[in-house]
């Protein structure tokens, strides 16, 4: 249904467009593709010489934007990020690595069909709906699987739960670190498991030994009871426990080690590598293109200078920023920014303002006037998924596969799609040795006769399937763990090397100004982040979001559901206006709203100004020093009646 309304988007770009006068006032010229591209390979063949390739960066998300990396990376630079890392699942994956020597990847590798009992720590399935995973958390809670909840917020998953706990927010790591006291004292857990695989168990029993229920009770808001009765019923169901991992872990700057307090737990079930915990994902043996290797970077990526995050093991966007306004380690002068709005993807809007202004090029290729096309230099349209090819899909999933994304109608207007732009600006830039190939059939074509199989395969069926691999232990996988202990490390002296806990502690979050609401935000089922908002037919489902507010607090501050009010935080940035919904549902300490609403980019007529935007209000973010992301749940709110 997206994809139908997204093609018949009225306010689609239509034609590349190069700006008028200053940044961010969204006046511009129509030109051709030859002027755009031409006059963006001259800007970038000028930044390398006076900087080197370094000093341009590519902002990317999404399997569209493989070619653009194969371009930037024959260009020469090693700076290349996307906000699935460093503002979403980063720590996550993260503190399984640290804990199992693997992460969970995307797609997710929980095999939450078959899971008896689900834990979901603020993954709200069924709103986030990222789509396997909802059906399959359908699919178990049709066939009886108990569904465990904390949020502070009474999601829709919550109304699947046996057990709703309304934890307090920032509290996790105390209800995560009762549960395994629980555990562990009760003898509850996978003693076989943690005797053959785990690493360090004593000193981390011993680091929990205080970590009770009634320890965590303040902290959480949780009773005692119900924390045990919580924690047995988890046990009840091991190995087919699934503590879900979550995704969007980036919420308070303690993620990793939140992460990993639920990769422990998870080891204390024995899930890992069990039907119903987490499977071993395998993928299709696709070959990619023979192109030649690329250059060299001698200074290295820009992003985190000297280790500062030891264990980062992706770009971070927001160091690519701060590298931008400081120019340490060395200048970065040109963004090139694939399908992400960094104005609602990037904690603290200022900041990347500050950062465009210090730039020489800033081009964004999207499908609409975002705000962060109505800041750049040049804008290119791009043909939707339904109009295009794209690379490849061959991600680590269940079983085996390869998927081929096709052009279904042709773009509407001059959009094109990001292999041609990609190539196109190769071939300006002196790059064709790096596109051999004359057009993207003959590319999937010569990837798909590497794996015995062909476009016009793959053209008929779609998806072609590999044969299934052994994805458990019992079905023949070997458990090997790369961790530096080679074993589940329940302490981690990786960490006490790099002075963190190394088991996981709780330290109590900062509370806001009195009178001030925490706020917290979230997925609504048919939008997508900044997006969708525009998309005709998703906005007839959806035209603005709502701010949850407790119902105590409603009635104290007279609120009621429909009313009009508009936020200030405690920076004093106010909000555009937002509707009320007073509700039981939610905790008195905090509000909520659903992500990617209050446009203020002019082009996107029929979104702007609906509804208000959380990202415009998070102006504060708490680093994880672990890893880089930025925790954006740190951020406070009063509320102000219209009027
Ligand atoms: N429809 C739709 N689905 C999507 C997306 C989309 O844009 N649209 N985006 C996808 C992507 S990339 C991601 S990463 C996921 C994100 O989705 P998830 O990873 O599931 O969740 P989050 O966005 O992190 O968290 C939102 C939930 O966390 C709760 N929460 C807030 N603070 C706390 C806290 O301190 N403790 C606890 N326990 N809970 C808390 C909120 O009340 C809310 O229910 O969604 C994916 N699915
Ligand atoms: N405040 C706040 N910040 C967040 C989050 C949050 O919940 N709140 N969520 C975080 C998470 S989990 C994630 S994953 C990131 C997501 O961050 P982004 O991926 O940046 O998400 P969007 O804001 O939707 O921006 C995507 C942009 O790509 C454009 N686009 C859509 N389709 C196409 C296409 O086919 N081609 C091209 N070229 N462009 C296209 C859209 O119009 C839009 O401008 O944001 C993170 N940041
Ligand atoms: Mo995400």
């Amino acid at each position: 249904t997206g994809g139908v309304g997204a093609y018949h988007d009225p306010d689609r770009l239509r034609a590349p467009l190069i700006r008028r006068r200053n940044r961010g006032e969204e006046e511009w010229v129509e030109v051709t593709w030859d002027e755009a591209l031409g006059h963006i390979a001259e800007k970038l063949q000028k930044i390398k010489a006076e900087h080197g390739p370094e000093a341009v960066a590519l902002f990317s998300h999404g399997i569209g934007g493989n070619f653009l990396k194969h371009t930037f990376k024959a260009f020469g630079t090693p700076n290349i990020a996307a906000p699935s890392f460093a503002q979403c699942r980063g720590p996550r994956d993260a503190g399984f690595l640290l804990t199992f020597g693997e992460d969970i990847g995307s797609p997710e590798r929980t095999d939450i069909r078959n899971a008896r009992c689900i834990v979901l720590i603020g993954s709200h399935l069924g709103e986030n709906m990222h789509n396997t995973q909802v059906q399959e958390f359908a699919e178990a809670v049709g066939k009886g699987a108990t569904v465990i909840v904390a949020d502070p917020r009474f999601s829709v998953a919550a109304g699947k739960a046996m057990h709703y706990l309304p934890v307090k927010p920032g509290s996790d790591i105390a209800l995560l670190l009762a549960w395994m006291n629980v555990i562990v004292t009760e003898g509850l857990y996978d003693e076989d498991f943690v005797a053959q695989h785990g690493f360090g168990f004593d000193y981390f029993k011993a680091e929990i030994a205080t970590r009770t229920p009634e320890w965590a009770y303040p902290e959480t808001g949780i009773p005692p009871e119900k924390i045990r009765e919580s924690a047995r019923e988890m046990a009840r169901h091991r190995p087919a426990t699934l503590i879900h991992p979550g995704r969007h872990a980036t919420w308070y700057g303690d993620d990793t080690q939140r992460s990993r307090a639920i990769a422990l737990l998870n080891a204390l079930m024995g899930s890992w590598g069990r039907k119903g915990g987490f499977y071993y994902p395998s993928s299709m043996d696709v070959p990619g293109y023979p192109y030649p290797p690329y250059p060299k970077s001698e200074r290295g990526k820009v992003d985190n200078p000297g280790r500062k995050y030891p264990f980062a093991h992706e770009t971070i966007t927001t160091g690519i920023r701060e590298a931008t306004i400081s120019g340490e380690p060395y200048p970065v002068k040109g963004w090139f920014v694939y399908a992400t709005n960094l104005f609602h993807a990037l904690p603290n809007e200022s900041e990347t303002i500050r950062a465009i202004q210090a730039l020489d090029l800033l081009v964004v290729v999207d499908v609409i006037p975002s705000e962060i096309a109505g800041w750049a230099d040049v804008v290119l349209p791009e043909a939707t998924y339904l109009e295009r090819y794209d690379d490849l899909n061959v991600e680590y999933f269940r079983d085996p596969f390869v998927a081929l994304r096709q052009p279904v109608v042709d773009p509407p207007h001059d959009q094109k799609p990001n292999w041609w732009i990609a190539r196109e600006l190769a071939l300006r830039l002196g790059l064709g040795d790096y596109y051999p190939w004359k057009d993207v059939e003959e590319y999937l074509d010569h990837r798909l006769k590497g794996a015995g199989l062909s476009l016009a395969t793959l053209k008929e069926k779609g998806l072609v399937k590999g044969p299934p691999a052994p994805a458990f232990f019992d079905e023949g996988v070997e458990p090997v763990w790369p961790t530096p202990s080679g074993k589940v490390e329940f302490y981690s002296p990786q960490l006490e090397q790099a002075g963190f806990d190394p088991v996981p502690r709780y330290r109590r979050q900062a509370e806001g100004p009195p009178g001030s609401f925490r706020l917290l935000f979230g997925r609504a089922p048919v939008h997508s982040f900044s997006r969708t908002q525009t998309n005709p037919i998703l906005r007839d489902a959806m035209a603005e979001n709502d701010l949850w507010v407790n119902a105590g607090v409603g009635a104290r501050l007279g609120l009621a559901t429909g009313d009009y009010v508009r936020l200030r935080n405690q920076d004093g940035v106010v909000s555009n206006r937002i509707r009320v919904r007073v509700t039981e549902a939610i905790r008195p300490e905090c509000v909520y709203m659903v992500h990617g609403f209050g446009h203020t980019a002019k082009g996107l007529r029929s979104a702007y100004g609906r509804g208000a935007s959380d990202a415009q209000l998070v102006t504060r973010y708490e680093i994880d020093p672990l890893m880089g992301g930025t925790g954006m749940n740190v951020n406070f709110v009063s509320i102000e009646r219209e009027g």
